[in-house]
């Protein structure tokens, strides 16, 4: 008999915290993947750029962002979208990887969401002092469908809250290869990253790298 957790062949992606009900972090979850992710991230960046968009507001965000995929999510003064193609060269966005859509695709899967159909990767990069307010994700068109967020680099604070701005939140610390996996009953909480703190990653160096999938159409 072996009851060894450390021999369970999906102990990578074992240790489950729920935070609330639709809501779960598979810790660890992409780790065995994150060099083959960071270099997809470059390579995509170097297609791409990282940009500082503008909030309709008209104010820079600290968050520098590209994408991946049939569609990217983008912000300006005309407002928050999913667009085909990227404002800077108005070239359709590289393609999702492969890896990166299998990573999703399990990662909701485990969480209780068979069928995830990721057409959009945002890629969000943050340095020290980054961070993103309380918001809702509702520029999707369907909520059915979950949003699976892979952390990789330096730890962030993660806020939960609820349907209301307004509402208590809870922190959650993220650290490298953790996944989020967020839908049901928890798909439209608001929710935001606290203002990165400055620190060194054996693979990231002074930032943190979030992909967030979506099904955007
Ligand atoms: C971030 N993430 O972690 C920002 N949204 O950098 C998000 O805004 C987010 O992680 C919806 C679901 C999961 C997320
Ligand atoms: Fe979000």
């Amino acid at each position: 008999m072996n009851l060894d957790l450390f021999d369970h062949p999906d102990f990578h992606s074992n240790w489950r915290e729920d935070l609330c009900p639709g809501a779960v972090v598979l810790r660890g979850a992409a780790l065995e993947d994150d060099v083959r992710l960071l270099a997809e991230i470059d390579r995509i960046a170097g297609l791409v750029p990282f940009q500082y968009r503008a909030t309709p507001g008209g104010y820079a965000m600290s968050v520098a962002m590209t994408n991946c995929g049939d569609f990217g999510w983008v912000t300006d003064k005309a407002g928050y979208r999913y667009q085909a193609t990227s404002p800077e060269n108005q070239q359709q966005w590289p393609a999702m990887p492969a890896l990166f859509r299998a990573i999703a695709v399990k990662a909701a899967q485990e969480a209780g969401f068979p069928g995830f159909d990721p057409d959009a990767c945002l890629i969000n990069r943050y340095q020290p002092g980054a961070k993103m307010s309380l918001h809702q994700d509702k520029d999707e068109h369907d909520f059915g469908q979950p949003i699976v967020s892979v952390s990789l680099g330096l730890p962030a604070v993660f806020q939960f809250g609820g349907m209301e701005r307004s509402d208590k939140t809870q922190r959650v610390q993220l650290t490298h290869s953790d996944i989020v996996v967020w839908g049901g009953p928890s798909r439209l909480r608001y929710h935001g990253v606290l203002p990165l703190k400055a620190g060194e990653h054996p693979l990231t160096g002074s930032y943190r790298f979030n992909l967030t999938f979506r099904k955007a159409s």
